[in-house]
């Protein structure tokens, strides 16, 4: 880019509104993270300035595998790109890789209540699964997403809706350090899709589909092979209705899939009760397994081909890193001089 382009992009940068977003790279990515989240990221990219994050430290508020955490953490960067997200458009980037994160985090947990982190859902439900690793991180967990989100001065923050809490915390955190200090942080928005914001596993779909689900059956992955997606979706739970109908409440293995089923294929479920009155659930299931396995398909193929080319990648999150560490440097600047750190 030639000097006067560069000014250009800086001059648009600084105009649009910004977008941070994060998933963590604990296993491998699901059709639940897709459709909550990333599908709705890269038709972001043109409005806002998007910042896009492999939240590799929340990961470690559970027992990960060091191995298995660098080959998620690089497979998941080949599928933001594989997912629409431009390297190019949007700041790709390690949280690891950017240390005001964590400098940020130590600042806010000092500003999040011990009662406000006990009412969080998340945290409830992973001391649950783990009751033997309650560690203080999964418990302050929220305040460094409350970090990495206001960190980038973020307007907005398009999650599924079981983030919507975390995102509510976040505001509060800023609004009570705001409160003391004046306009430090601006109070970002939760962005959550109406449809596809809580996609249920296909096994107990009263729970959330999730990439930690023990039962794999449940879940199907974005990576996935073609006839492992037929097979999850055939043998997906129902009901002994024999209708397609949306009814979340009494029909929520039915309701789920209709759900999974709309956002694949554009259609409303008006149209899905009538596409299906009359057929067993037996077409019903494997006309959207086909559906997922469709959509899925390029983003697998893609993702694939990324792999293979780590040097690009390697480009992309250092790119990545150096871009977002510029915005995150400032903003943890001027915090340390609000709270009255003496400068260096
Ligand atoms: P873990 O099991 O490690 O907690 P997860 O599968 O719940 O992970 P996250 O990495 O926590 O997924 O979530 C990534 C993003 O995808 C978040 O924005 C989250 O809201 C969204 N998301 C995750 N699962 C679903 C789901 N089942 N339905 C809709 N959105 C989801
Ligand atoms: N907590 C999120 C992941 C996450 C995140 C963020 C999402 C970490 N930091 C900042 C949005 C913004 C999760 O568990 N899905």
């Amino acid at each position: 880019m030639k000097g006067f382009e560069v000014f250009q992009t800086m001059e648009n940068e600084m105009q649009k509104k910004r977008i941070l977003s994060g998933i963590q790279p604990s296993g491998d990515l699901t059709l639940g993270s897709y459709l909550g989240a990333i599908r709705n990221w890269a038709a972001l990219a043109d409005e806002y300035d998007c910042y896009y994050m492999l939240a590799d430290m929340h990961t470690i508020t559970v027992r990960q595998v060091p191995a298995e955490l660098r080959r998620h953490t690089l497979t998941q960067v080949a599928a933001y790109i594989a997912s629409g997200l431009d390297p190019e458009k949007n700041t790709l980037f390690v949280q690891s890789h950017v240390p005001a994160h964590a400098q940020l985090a130590w600042v806010l947990d000092c500003y999040t209540m011990f009662g406000e982190l006990s009412r969080m859902t998340q945290f409830k439900d992973k001391s649950a699964k783990n009751a033997d690793n309650i560690n203080a991180g999964l418990f302050t967990y929220p305040a460094l997403m409350a970090a990495d989100i206001l960190i980038y001065q973020a307007d907005l923050v398009p999650v599924g809706g079981d983030q919507k809490q975390h995102v509510e915390l976040c505001r509060d955190v800023a609004t009570r350090f705001n409160g003391i200090y004046g306009d430090v942080f601006k109070l970002p928005e939760p962005y959550i899709p109406k449809v596809g914001a809580r996609v249920m596993s296909l096994t107990s779909p009263t729970s959330k589909m999730s990439k930690s689900d023990k039962d794999q059956n449940g879940c199907v992955y974005m990576l996935e092979r073609p006839e492992d997606i037929m097979r999850k979706f055939k043998k997906a739970v129902t009901d002994s209705e024999a209708s397609v109908h949306y009814d979340p409440e009494s029909k929520p293995g039915v309701s789920n899939l209709m759900q999974i089923y709309s956002v694949a294929t554009g259609r409303t479920f008006e149209e899905i009760e009538r596409e299906f009155a009359g057929h067993g659930y037996g077409d019903f299931k494997a006309a959207v397994g086909e559906a997922v396995v469709e959509l899925l398909r390029p983003i697998r193929e893609e993702t694939e081909r990324l792999l293979a080319d780590k040097a690009y990648l390697e480009g992309v999150y250092r790119a990545g890193a150096e871009r977002a560490s510029r915005v995150a440097d400032r903003t943890v600047a001027k915090v340390y001089k609000k709270v009255g750190f003496l400068p260096r």
